[in-house]
Parts: C-alpha cells; structure tokens; sequence
C-alpha cells in the first residue's frame, strides 16, 4: 500500500540526510522534490500548493534542535503536515444508520460485509440489508457475505422499492435494538438524476446517521469529482478508500479530506473480509515517510499471537538484548500473520524497498530451518558461530555456508534499525514513532 508514494518521499529525502545544516537551498530543494512527489501521486494541485506554503513557513523560521539532524527537522514538519492533511486523528462510524453510497464497482458490498464483520468483531451488534432492486444478484452477494460471516442480514424479498426496503429495515433494526445497520445502495456507472433522487428519498426516509461515500483508490482524482457531486446532493458524513492494496497511487487519500472537508473512516485493503482497517493518519503519514507502521502490524500480531509473548518480544527490543531465538518466534509470528507482502510494508524502511522485492515466502521458512537447527546456545550468542558451526548449521538445515552467513547478517542489520529506531523514538514532537509502544 501506497509503495509508490513512499518510494518518491524516501527520494525526495535523500539530499537532505545528507545535508549537515538546514539552509534555504536544501529546503527548496528538499520541498520541490515533496511537490514532485504528491503531484506524482495524482494529489490535488491546491492540497499540494498549500502543504507546501505551511512546510515552508514551518521549515524557514526554524532553528534545528540540538538533538536533531537537519533531515529529522524538515521529516518531523512533514509529518506532521502530513498527519494534518489526512485528517491528524481517527474517526469512528457513528452508531445508528449507515448507508452507503458510490459508482458501480468501487466495492460498497464488500464493504459493508467487512465492516459489519469488523463491528461485530468488537462486540456490537450488527445488521446489514441491500436496496439494490434492479440486480437480485446483488442482494444475494450481500446476503451471501453476511452469513459467511455471521452477520444478520435483513431481506424483503418481493418488496421492489429501494426506499420502501430501507423503512423496513430501519424499523426492523430499532425493534431488534441493532446498534449498527449498514445499508447497501445500488452503483451505476455514470451519476445520474435516477440514482441520486433515489438516494436522496432513502436518506429523506432513514434520517442515517452515517452517508459514507466508498471511493476506489484506483480512479484518483476522478473519484474527487465524483465524491464532490455525491457531497453536493447528500451531505456526505465520511468516506471509504478501496483497494488502498492496489498501487493505486494514493493521491486520492491525500486529497479528500483537504478538498471535501469530510473524513476517511475505513481503508479497504484487500478482497478477503478482513482486509479493512480504520484509517489512522498518522499511521498513514509514518507508511508514506518510510517509517513503517508498528502499531497496526502490534495489533495484527496480537490476533496472531498471545499478548505475553509479544510484550515479552518487545521489552527485548526495547532493551537491546534481540537474539536469535526471538527472531525464529518472530518468524513463525511473521508467517501466521498473513500475506508477507502486506505486513513487510509495514516495518520501517522496508515499504519503499518493496516494489522491487518479489517476496518469497520460502525464504522465511529457510531463515527458521537454519536457525532451527542452531543450538540454543547459539541463538543466545550469535557470536559465537564460527565456520565449523556454520558447516554443521547449513548440513542440519540443509542449506549453505553461505545462506547462514546470510541470516546472520539480516540479523546483524535488524538489530542496527532497531537500535536506530529507539533512537529516533527519543525525538520530540514526533508521536507514535516505531517502537515507542
Ligand atoms: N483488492 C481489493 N479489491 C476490492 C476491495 N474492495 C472491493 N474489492 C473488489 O472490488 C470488486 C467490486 O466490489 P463490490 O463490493 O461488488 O462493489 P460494489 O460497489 O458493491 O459494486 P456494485 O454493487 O456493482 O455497484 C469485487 O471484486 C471486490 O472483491 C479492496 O479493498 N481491495
Ligand atoms: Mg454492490
């Protein structure tokens, strides 16, 4: 997600890592390469133009911090400019009555169905319905979605009126003291008078307390448009980006919020019913600047893990003592996690690298075999390994010398970014950095 955005942003900062003093040439030069980068990224040209305008008065008037290089300064205002343009905090979806809302395609079905498995995941109750009449297709997806995963859904079969399906089922959902109902609506691929008529009796009739546009993160600046006219007519409350997995190039999530004044509430993030997470800026604005992001991969790690374990591996983290025992856990975590590529993102630094990365699975499985067949001795102190253990190591693991150099070396580099990452947690102003949990 958003590889691309990031891989431009990491570039745009190389000169200035460099830069020993923060001059007005390198913040020209350093801010010229962001624009670059959003404009790249299919981000509306008045977002970009006032981003800048607030980084550069930031940056100018700024002296560096003692503790701080000139790259951590202008990184830190971008950041946080950042956060603030994606809308500086989360927003949940109210409780009540959502309908949803957008073309043909952008995935408000799958949506919902996530949603409502996400909901209810927390502990609410949950019911979904669908008012698309003209496709039974459709309401047959939904209801199909729904008990898969144990979702209520509300069907009126032999009722034909979109607006006559949602006043029954928010009277159902009242009776049924449902805390959240979420109501799909039919797409077309054009907006028309029809549609938007349509919607507009619903929500006249639902009063709803959410109207949530689904936006696919693949159209860009078009779905600014098109978010823009659905606005116009139905007072959206917030939006949902879909296939932020795709290399959409994340211009879109930029924008919205700058340009519309509403709030992003979810991220669609895949096609399985678990691939949708509550937008977090600063989550965002930490996968875009190349830092990673620990906290969602924490939270997914503790679905996939018990929440001992994993204090236990980061209280070690925190305290230097990382060895190679912790690394095969983390490996096996890692693996029970879910798709690599995704997570890999994640982590700081590596988001960037990803694009050209094609990530092979197995070799995780090599990295736990060579470390499985290490005693635990070795796995305390890595040191300790010389080249006849090594020989014995990649006989047992049935690999090479030159594969267990290899691990070992990854390891060496992991625990250099972990040590830079503590460091960095250090700096002031900048929340919520990797590691600082
Ligand atoms: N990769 C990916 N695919 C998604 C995501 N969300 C939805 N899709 C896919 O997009 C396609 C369309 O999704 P639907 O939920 O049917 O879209 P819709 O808006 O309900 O479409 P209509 O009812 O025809 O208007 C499906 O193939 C979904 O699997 C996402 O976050 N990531
Ligand atoms: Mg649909």
């Amino acid at each position: 997600m958003l590889e691309l955005l990031s891989e431009k942003f990491t570039n745009a900062f190389t000169k200035l890592r460099k830069a020993r003093k923060l001059t007005d040439k390198i913040i020209n030069d350093t801010l010229r390469e962001t624009r670059l980068a959003l404009l790249e990224a299919d981000t509306d040209y008045q977002v970009v133009k006032d981003f800048l305008k607030r980084v550069r008065e930031r940056a100018l008037g700024q002296e560096v911090k003692a503790n701080l290089t000139p790259a951590e300064t202008i990184i830190t205002i971008v950041y946080e400019e950042l956060v603030n343009i994606l809308g500086s905090h989360k927003e949940d979806i109210q409780k009540g009555t959502s309908l949803f809302v957008g073309l043909q395609g952008t995935g408000k079905t799958t949506t919902i169905a996530k949603l409502a498995n996400f909901l209810k995941s927390k502990g609410s109750s949950v019911a979904v319905a669908s008012t698309d009449v003209r496709r039974p297709a459709a309401m047959l997806q939904l209801q199909r979605l729904a008990e898969r995963t144990g979702v209520t859904y509300y069907g009126f079969e032999g009722v034909n009126d979109a607006v006559e399906i949602a006043k029954k089922v928010k009277e159902r959902a009242e009776k049924e003291g449902i805390e959240y109902l979420l109501i799909d609506t039919a797409g077309r691929l054009h907006i028309d008078e029809e549609l938007m008529e349509e919607l507009e009796k619903i929500k006249g009739v639902i009063k709803p307390s959410e109207i949530l546009y689904v936006a696919d993160a693949m159209q860009g600046q078009e779905a600014l448009e098109i978010a823009k006219s659905f606005h116009e007519r139905l007072n959206l409350t917030g939006l949902i980006i879909t296939k932020m997995d795709s290399d959409a190039r994340g211009g879109l999530a930029l924008s919205v919020r700058h340009v519309l004044g509403i709030p992003i509430k979810f991220i669609g993030v895949g096609e399985k019913v678990e691939d949708i997470e509550p937008f977090y800026p600063d989550r965002i604005a930490q996968r875009i600047l190349g830092l990673g992001d620990i906290q969602t991969l924490i939270e997914k790690a503790q679905e996939a893990i018990p929440e001992d374990k994993a204090q236990e591996l980061a209280t070690k983290v925190m305290a230097g003592d990382f060895d190679l025992e912790d690394l095969r856990q983390q490996l096996r975590m890692i693996m029970n996690m879910g798709p690599l590529d995704k997570l890999l993102g994640m982590i700081p630094g590596v988001g960037a690298q990803l694009k050209n990365l094609k990530i092979d699975e197995s070799r995780f499985k090599k990295m736990e075999a060579i470390i499985n067949s290490m005693t635990p001795e070795e796995r305390k102190n890595p040191r300790i390994i010389n080249m006849s253990r090594k020989r014995r190591i990649a006989k047992g693991s049935g690999t090479s010398v030159s594969d267990v150099n290899k691990l070992l070396k990854q390891y060496e580099e992991m625990k250099k970014m972990m040590k830079k990452l503590k460091k960095m947690s250090g700096m002031p102003r900048l929340p919520r950095l990797p590691f600082g949990f």
